[in-house]
């Protein structure tokens, strides 16, 4: 079988049980095929010269690691601005926090530029490559130029906007142009592909031809919905494992008289947190019988702390969950626990399992894995009870999830109040429904019908 190559922002050892949606999603794929992952070190090098990076490759087990560093110059262009303040906002609709520098595009063309160049002499023949996320979408097309020949798939982890805001980006069509330069684009949602067809028809004025077939500026695409899964298995073997037990233990000990509500996220805008925070104190002023019971566990790990927007939902959550505390807490109960920490891999399953209700409510997201790592965790004979915006990609396959709209305070509260009052019946009904569509559509899944789709397609050699 073809060797694969993946290319991603960051490259993580797929031996470590790592947190982060990529490096937990890929590492295990990778592992089993072989092959290499190429991506940026980490490593930031001050007055280095600009589109130049030393490469490093390291061996974990049957995977080359190949990773590149950046000069500090490049990385603030590429990963703080344009990766991170144009098309991480806009892609979530949150054109209000995007900055449109100028200088921004220039990091990012000239590292994706560096990238290919670097990777070119690292390819065999018959290799397969695929690329992640938004980092990395010109990445085909640059490669292409450089006699690139091998099929090249792309994966966006992240939703993709409307046309009318899509269109807000200087630089739109040479973006969605250059996705033209892969075999294969995968998006998470049905949702996603509609947002591509409607932006080729209207705004780049070419067709669907059917089939997932999309043809613009002279060059065909295959563009389909491959939506991202957890490994099941793994994860059930992780909930039993000692680390979890205890952990669930723990939490049991601790909050015995309390139902808790769980949040995990990163503490990204994106993930509706504040909003959480806002339904579940509408949720203790409306309904007092859930006082000195109803607990709030936000787990919230830093993220991007070099982004203004991230300081200030920070300080936003804080000063938030502090008012709520102090408006309803007792000396022997704080309504809501919020760490600002990453929870070990490890016992992630136990957090979950020790939950009546799991809160996954981003106002936008690609996929959102905590969701189905949530319903894998529960207990099948007591389970709990998954609250999940209509926002996330996840909504269009978990329906048996209790669906909110979470810029509607009000109707959250109400949601919430009904997932901490649903009968034992229904929970294990919706349980075994959701737990089949996540092992139906697990990550292995996941990878195989994308490579699969990869390896059909025509390709341009
Ligand atoms: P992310 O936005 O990072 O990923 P998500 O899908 O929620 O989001 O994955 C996060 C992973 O990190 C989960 O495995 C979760 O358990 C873990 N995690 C999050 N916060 C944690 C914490 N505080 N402590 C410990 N672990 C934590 C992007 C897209 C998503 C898409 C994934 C995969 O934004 O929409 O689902 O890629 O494609």
């Amino acid at each position: 079988m073809a060797r694969l190559v993946v290319i991603s922002n960051r490259v993580a050892d797929p031996r470590k049980v790592a947190a982060g949606g990529l490096a937990v999603a890929l590492g295990e794929s990778l592992q089993q095929t072989g092959g290499l992952w190429f991506g940026w070190s980490g490593t930031i090098v001050e007055d280095g010269p600009t589109g130049e990076g030393e490469l490093h490759r390291h061996q974990a087990g049957k995977v080359t690691l190949a990773t590149l560093d950046l000069c500090r110059e490049d990385h603030d262009a590429y990963y703080l601005g344009y990766s991170n303040k144009v098309l991480w906002p806009v892609f979530h609709n949150r054109l209000d926090l995007a900055n449109f520098d100028a200088g921004f595009i220039g990091g990012y063309r000239r590292v994706n530029q560096l990238f290919a160049r670097k990777l070119m002499p690292l390819l065999q023949e018959d290799d397969i490559l695929w690329v992640h996320d938004y980092h990395l979408i010109p990445l085909a097309a640059e490669l292409r130029a450089m006699g690139c020949k091998q099929k090249i798939g792309f994966f966006l982890h992240i939703p993709l906007p409307p046309q009318i805001i899509l269109a807000a980006i200087p630089q739109h069509e040479w973006l969605m142009r250059s996705l033209f330069a892969y075999d294969v684009v995968g998006f998470q949602a049905q949702q996603d592909v509609q947002h591509f067809e409607r932006y080729v028809s209207n705004e780049a004025h070419g067709e669907a031809l059917g089939n997932d077939q999309f043809r613009a500026w002279g060059q065909t695409v295959r563009a389909s919905a491959f939506p991202i899964g957890i490994d099941v298995d793994e994860f059930l073997a992780l909930t039993h494992a000692k680390e979890a037990r205890d952990m669930h233990e723990t939490v049991r000990r601790e909050y015995s008289q309390r139902r808790l509500l769980l949040g995990i996220d990163r503490l990204d805008y994106s993930k509706g947190i504040p909003q959480r925070a806002r339904a579940f104190r509408e949720l203790l002023a409306r309904y007092p019988e859930n006082h000195r019971s109803a607990t709030l566990i936000q787990i919230a790990s830093p993220t991007r702390e070099d982004v203004d927007a991230y300081g200030d939902i920070r300080r936003e959550l804080e000063s938030l969950c502090g008012a709520i505390n102090g408006d309803y807490g007792e000396l022997d109960w704080m309504p809501v626990r919020y760490i600002h920490r990453t929870v070990a891999r490890k016992r992630v399953p136990g957090l979950c399992r020790a939950a009546a209700v799991g809160l996954v409510t981003p106002l936008r997201d690609g996929m959102n894995l905590v969701a189905k790592e949530y319903i894998a965790a529960q207990d099948p004979a007591d389970p709990g009870v998954l609250v999940l915006s209509r926002f996330a990609g996840a909504a269009e396959q978990l329906k048996e999830a209790l669906l909110v709209n979470p810029y509607d305070t009000h109707g959250t509260a109400e949601t919430i109040q009904q997932a901490l009052h649903m009968p034992l019946e229904e929970r294990r009904a919706r349980h075994q429904k959701l737990l089949s569509r996540i092992r139906e559509h697990d990550v292995h899944w996941w990878r195989r019908t994308f490579l699969d789709a990869l390896r059909e397609a025509p390709g341009v050699g």
